[in-house]
């Protein structure tokens, strides 16, 4: 048989170069605002001489004095961006998500560099500033992009305070599974997107999967010192409109200054101030350090007509925006015309941000660090602290330490379930329920979705990804567990198991056959390790083919899989194969089968006989022996009964061309002698074959029919149409989906998409995925039949 190769996965991108062109938006009412803000010259601010002589010394103001161009040197003991006191208390897990390259492990550094000790941080210097960050696994320094999550934690050293855990998501599509697990445990999202050209497809999928998370979310808009100007960031507003559905509310803009670093100011909408990398306070009347001129005359900038009413134009979409869901500030607006005072909006903003009825956006550079105060502030306003009543929801009992667990990590021989914890305190030593886990393994039967495990060590991740060794780690902290077996993990990616609807993959038949029993047994515990790191890896026997299916989320999933394996195990062969599809068979007429020619006395003797059922029906089974012949014994007792329902099954599942089942039939059993249940297995096996047999002409194949849905950009609808059309599906409909993708949905043989994960990939240049739910089985055509037999019936295959 053939060996299935997936082709090499898509790379992903660089940090996007090209810059989206503006497009109309599609609200009409955010329309008629986005086309006004277009026609708007670019945010030039007057610079030089003349402002000069405008800048008054009472509007300088903190940092702005600060004319070094080492951010690193801030001190920040006050809030910056001044959206009033933070709702809530304690430490946030919040996962960072969006597309490969957009930026997400550069905001990660960047925000964890705002609490790193100033003199730690001299000393290895700034974290942001390293290449390659965060990107530690083998995997991903030979692809240079995230494949695994990865956690960091903020720390002040100043022990159990509230703390920022960041889990670094990695982007590919392939991936999604380890981003909704993040999202499952976590309490927020930043949704990273880039202003140049980075609001496309994947970040509409990773801002999808934020959607269904239903955890609030802030979209942090990077990339902004490499922005042109308005168009640019009005022509990404638009684009995450369309994407997302939702316009999202900017509190921090790109300010454009003609004569400043491009990218090095924002305006904090609410306030009407300007943002620098030295701080969040600069009236519009001031003087800023540019960090490329030291030494020279900083640049001055001044109140013109064209930021004031870019100010104007913001704030008043953000009192619509707030307006429209929040009946008190609606009031107000009514009342003030529109002018609302400056606490009102920020207490609507904190209600609507409670609520999660509003997507913020920050727009900054994670390059710079313009904008990640701004940032970390908004995570602290938008994404609430605290479990809430998750502990009791996933069945922890009140009084004891609890935590979810996220994934498993294998380092050396020791297991560590990552975990947030939920109730704390947690203390080595002392018992924790972890909940997250799931029933089975392949080797050891674990059957509650709670356990209890005694840690006898706690370790949280640093700043940097190392790992640490701590004496008490509190609710909403992320904490490694040292367990003495590994426990398996529950999933929860939208597709879970269970659920009848599978995410596309690829699927394989792993093929032991060819290796030796102790290569065997080493293949299956090193799966088996890999299964319970709950990576999105799925082992599963179907019953019928007997094909042990190893899927997963897609090419780049298969390569990584094989990279531990050679890496960690020292397993060089990973043998897979297509698997086979579980076709039935079925009659068209009666037909009637005998074990043997004639009865003889002492051997076992069946006669079948086998009638059409309705499609799907399965098995009818008519005992007519007692009928037939009382005189054979009298009643049937109820245990015969069941044992001869259980002996026709089993023979019958197995009674079809090339050992496949035989369904929706009406089963009669006509005459039965035998004398155990063993062999009157044997007799109807027999019997039951023959009728197969000699039912040539009225044998009917089935197959089993999927149902497809494809998410795919628009523009690949009518290619996949016609792609589902030749592989003998029929198209049901198309829906809307997230922002510029639809949904196509068809009834397909499972036959003609094994490898659709990776044509699906190639049609849609690796923007679409598709879930399928088995849908039933449908007879097929005679040309097919008699391929499908000579397969079935042929051993090499
Ligand atoms: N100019 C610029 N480059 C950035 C910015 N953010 C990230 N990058 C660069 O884009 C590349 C990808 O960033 P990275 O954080 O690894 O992206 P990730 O795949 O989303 O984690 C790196 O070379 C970064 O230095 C930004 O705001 N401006
Ligand atoms: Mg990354």
């Amino acid at each position: 048989m053939a060996l299935l190769s997936c082709p090499p996965s898509a790379r992903a991108g660089s940090f996007p170069k090209a810059v989206l062109p503006g497009h109309a938006s599609t609200g009409p009412h955010l329309a008629a605002s986005s086309a006004e803000s277009k026609s708007l010259p670019p945010f030039a601010l007057a610079v030089g001489a003349v402002a000069a002589a405008a800048v008054s010394a009472t509007t300088r103001r903190r940092g702005t004095k600060n004319t070094s161009n080492n951010n690193n040197s801030r001190q920040r003991a006050t809030p910056v961006v001044q959206l009033g006191a933070s709702t809530s208390e304690g430490s946030r897990v919040v996962a960072v998500v969006g597309r490969d390259g957009v930026g997400k492990s550069k905001v990660c550094a960047g925000l964890l560099d705002l609490a790193a000790d100033t003199a730690k941080r001299a000393a290895d210097g700034s974290f942001a500033q390293k290449s390659r960050l965060l990107e530690a696994e083998p995997g991903e320094a030979t692809r240079n992009f995230s494949c695994f999550s990865h956690v960091y934690s903020q720390r002040d050293g100043r022990g159990p305070t509230p703390r920022l855990h960041l889990i670094d998501t990695p982007g590919h599509v392939d991936r999604l599974p380890l981003v909704e697990d993040a999202l499952h445990i976590a309490q927020g999202a930043v949704v990273v997107c880039s202003i140049n050209g980075g609001v496309d497809a994947a970040c509409g999928r990773a801002f999808a999967a934020v959607e269904r998370s239903r955890k609030p979310s802030v979209i942090f808009l990077n990339g902004v010192d490499r922005a042109d100007g308005a168009p640019g960031f009005l022509a990404a507003l638009d684009a995450l409109e369309r994407r997302l559905g939702v316009r999202p509310v900017v509190l921090f803009a790109p300010a454009h200054v003609v004569g400043a670093e491009s990218g090095s100011l924002l305006l904090n909408v609410v306030s009407g101030t300007l943002c620098s990398t030295q701080g969040c306070d600069l009236e519009p009347v001031t003087e800023i350090a540019d960090s490329k001129s030291r030494g020279k005359k900083p640049t001055v900038i001044a109140k013109t007509p064209e930021i004031t009413k870019f100010a104007t134009q913001l704030r008043e979409q953000l009192v619509e925006a707030l307006a429209n869901v929040d009946d008190e500030l609606m009031e107000a607006y009514l009342e003030t015309d529109g002018k609302v005072a400056r606490p009102l909006l920020e207490a609507a903003l904190h209600r609507a941000a409670a609520a999660g009825l509003i997507s913020p956006l920050v727009a900054g550079s994670a390059k710079t660090g313009l904008g990640l105060d701004a940032l970390q502030e908004v995570i602290g306003t938008f994404i609430p602290g605290g479990s809430g009543d998750l502990g009791a929801q996933l069945g922890l009992q009140p009084a004891t330490p609890g935590a979810v667990a996220f994934r498993q990590l294998l380092s050396g021989q020791e297991h560590l379930v990552e975990a947030r914890v939920v109730q704390g305190p947690l203390r080595p030593g002392e018992p924790c329920q972890l909940a997250g886990v799931v029933a089975e393994s392949v080797f050891k039967g674990l059957s509650s979705r709670v356990v209890t495990v005694t840690p006898k060590r706690l370790l949280v991740h640093s700043a940097r990804g190392e790992v640490q060794q701590v004496q008490e780690v509190h609710e909403g902290d992320m904490v490694l567990l040292p367990v003495d077996v590994p426990i398996a993990l529950a999933s929860h990616s939208a597709a879970e198991p269970g659920s009848g609807v599978r995410r596309g993959r690829c699927t394989f038949a792993l093929q032991l056959g060819g290796l030796k029993p102790e290569q065997r047994e080493a293949l299956l515990r090193a799966l088996d390790v890999l299964l319970q790191a709950g990576d999105g890896l799925r082992l599963e026997t179907n019953e019928e083919t007997g094909d042990k299916l190893l899927s997963f989320m897609g090419t780049l999933h298969l390569e990584l899989v094989r990279e531990r394996l050679v890496r960690e195990f020292k397993i060089k062969t990973l043998p897979l194969g297509q698997p086979h599809v579980a076709y039935h068979a079925t009659v068209k007429s009666p037909v009637v089968g005998k074990s043997a020619p004639a009865p003889k006395k002492g051997v076992a003797w069946a006669l079948l006989e086998l009638l059409p059922g309705k499609r799907d029906s399965g098995l009818e089974i008519q005992d007519e022996l007692a009928k037939l012949d009382p005189t054979r014994g009298g009643k049937v007792t109820a245990e015969v009964e069941t044992a001869l329902d259980r002996v026709l099954r089993s023979a019958l599942g197995k009674a079809g061309p090339g050992n496949i089942p035989v369904v929706d039939v009406i089963v009669k059993v006509l005459d039965l002698a035998a004398a155990s249940e063993q062999q009157a297995l044997e007799a109807v096996t027999a019997a039951a074959r023959l009728a197969m047999s000699s039912a040539a002409g009225n044998l009917v194949l089935l197959e089993p029919v999927v149902e497809l849905e494809a998410d795919v950009p628009s523009k690949f609808v009518g290619r996949l149409q016609m792609d589902l059309k030749d592989r003998r599906g029929e198209v049901l409909g198309t829906r809307h989906s997230e922002g510029e993708n639809q949904v196509v949905a068809a009834e397909v043989p499972l036959r003609e998409i094994l490898n659709f994960d990776q044509d699906l990939n190639k049609l849609t240049e690796g923007e679409g995925f598709f879930t399928f739910r088995l849908q039933g089985y449908q007879e097929v055509t005679p040309v097919l039949q008699k391929r499908i037999l000579a397969e079935l019936t042929d051993p090499a295959s």
